[in-house]
C-alpha cells in the first residue's frame, strides 16, 4: 500500500494516487466529504476555510462505488485557484511578481526551501503549506473505509490548546461530547476557556498549538513487526505523524513518563481469559510492544506547535536587501488544532491499514476478511 500527492496551495487541485488496495472494497465519497468537511473545521480557522469547500473527484480505480483494485486516483479541487490562475499557472504567462514573498517567516519551511531549491519563497510556502493535508485526508479515508469494513474504529480528542489543559476521565458520556464539541473536547466548561483564549491570541496576532490524542480501538495483537526496523509499527505510526505540517512531537500510552518510573510501574501485566485469549488489565504501552500491536487499543499523543505564520511577525530578513524586516503576513489560521485531528486520524488510519495488508492475503476484500476473520478466532482459541 502506498501513496503520493501533488499539488500546490494556491494551484488548480490537490491530487493523490493509491496503490495497493484490495479490489471489492466499496467507497462512499460521501464518507470522504465528510472527513474533508470536518478537516476545514475549527473555532481558530482564517479566511481561506470560508473560499474552499473541500469535496473528492476519484477519477481511477474505482467503479461504481467498488474499488477495482487498480490504483485509485483522487483530486480534490483549490476554489482559491480562481483569484490566482496568473500567479499559479504553469503556462509561459505567469505572474512572478504580484505575489511574490521576500521576508521567510521564522518557523515556515521559507528560508531553508529557499536556500535549498534556489527558488524564491513563492514555491516552497506553496507546496510546504498545510493545505496538502486535504489530499491526505482523502487517502487516508480510503484506509479508513478499509478498517471500519473489518470492524476496526479510531478515534480522537483535543487533549490541551495553549496553556488550556481540558478535564477528562475516560468516559462514553465525554466521548459523545468530543464528537459534538467544534474544539473536539469533552470538557464543556474548558471549552470557554478555550474560547477566551482564542480570542486573546486574536487580540495580540498570535497562534496556537495544542496536544491531541488518538486511539485505534478493535486491533488484533500482531500488526508490524520486530523482526526489522522499517517494520516496527510505532516507527512507522510516528514518521508519518511527525510527516504533517507542525506537528513535533509523538508518544504512546504513557508516554514520556514512562521513563520516570520503574520498570514494574510501567510495563502491563499479561492475563488469560478464557475464550478470549491473552489480555492486559492496564495499557501504559499504547498498544505497541516490539513494533507489533499487543491487542490492546493503540493510543497516541501528538505534540503540534503553533503556527509559524503570524498576524503580529516576527522578526526575519529581507532576501533582496538583507535588512532586518518583519516577517511576511500572509492570511492564517490563528489555531488549527481541532482540523488537525482530522488528519492525524488518517494518516494513522493509513498505517494500520498498511500493517494489516502486509500480514494478511489482500488482493481482494474477500480474501482479506477471510484471513482476518480466521486469525480473530485462532487468537481467541489460545
Ligand atoms: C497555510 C496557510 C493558509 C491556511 C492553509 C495552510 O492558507 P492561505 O495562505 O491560503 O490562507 O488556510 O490551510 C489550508 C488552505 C487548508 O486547507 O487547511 C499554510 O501556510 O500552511
Amino acid at each position: 500500500l502506498r501513496y503520493l500527492t501533488a499539488g500546490e496551495s494556491h494551484g488548480p487541485k490537490l491530487t493523490g494516487i493509491v496503490e495497493g488496495l484490495p479490489s471489492g472494497l466499496t467507497l462512499s465519497k460521501l464518507e470522504i466529504d465528510r472527513a474533508l468537511q470536518d478537516r476545514q473545521k475549527g473555532p481558530g480557522r482564517g479566511g481561506r476555510m470560508k473560499i474552499e469547500q473541500d469535496e473528492v473527484v476519484i477519477t481511477a480505480g474505482v467503479r461504481g462505488e467498488v474499488t477495482t483494485g487498480a490504483p485509485v486516483a483522487l483530486e480534490v479541487r483549490n476554489r482559491d485557484w480562481a483569484n490566482w490562475e496568473s500567479v499559479m499557472t504553469s503556462g509561459k504567462d505567469v505572474d512572478w511578481e504580484s505575489k511574490k514573498v521576500i521576508a521567510p517567516r521564522p518557523g515556515h519551511a521559507d528560508l531553508t526551501g529557499t536556500l535549498k531549491y534556489r527558488m524564491e519563497i513563492r514555491n516552497v510556502l506553496e507546496r510546504a503549506s498545510a493545505r496538502e493535508t486535504a489530499i491526505r485526508v482523502a487517502v487516508g479515508n480510503l484506509s479508513r473505509q478499509l478498517l471500519t469494513d473489518l470492524g476496526v474504529e479510531i478515534r480522537g480528542r483535543v487533549i490541551s490548546v495553549g496553556a488550556v489543559d481540558l478535564q477528562w476521565k475516560n468516559t462514553a458520556q465525554e466521548w459523545e461530547r468530543v464528537f459534538q464539541s467544534e474544539w473536539k473536547v469533552g470538557d464543556v466548561e474548558g471549552e470557554q476557556r478555550l474560547n477566551e483564549q482564542l480570542s486573546e491570541a486574536r487580540r495580540l496576532g498570535e497562534s496556537l498549538g495544542g496536544i491531541l490524542e488518538i486511539q485505534v480501538l478493535n486491533l488484533p495483537a500482531g500488526l508490524g513487526s520486530y523482526v526489522q526496523w522499517d517494520r516496527k509499527l510505532d516507527g512507522r505510526l510516528a514518521h508519518a505523524i511527525l510527516s504533517v505540517q507542525a506537528m513535533k512531537g509523538v508518544s504512546f500510552g504513557l508516554g514520556f513518563e514512562t521513563a520516570k518510573r520503574f520498570g514494574s510501574e510501567v510495563h502491563d501485566p499479561i492475563v488469560y481469559h478464557s475464550g478470549e485469549g491473552y489480555k492486559r488489565n492496564q495499557n501504559n504501552a499504547g498498544g505497541i510492544e516490539g513494533g507489533m500491536t499487543n491487542g490492546e487499543p493503540v493510543i497516541v499523543q501528538v505534540a503540534m506547535k503553533p503556527i509559524p505564520t503570524l498576524y503580529h511577525p516576527l522578526q526575519t530578513v529581507n532576501l533582496e536587501t538583507k535588512a532586518e524586516v518583519q516577517a511576511s503576513i500572509e492570511r492564517s489560521d490563528i489555531c488549527a488544532v481541532p482540523a488537525a485531528l482530522t488528519v492525524l486520524e488518517h494518516v494513522i488510519a493509513w498505517e494500520i491499514a498498511q500493517a494489516v495488508l502486509e500480514k494478511f492475503p489482500s488482493d481482494t476484500m474477500y480474501e482479506l476478511k477471510r484471513a482476518w476473520q480466521e486469525y480473530l478466532e485462532y487468537l481467541k482459541a489460545q
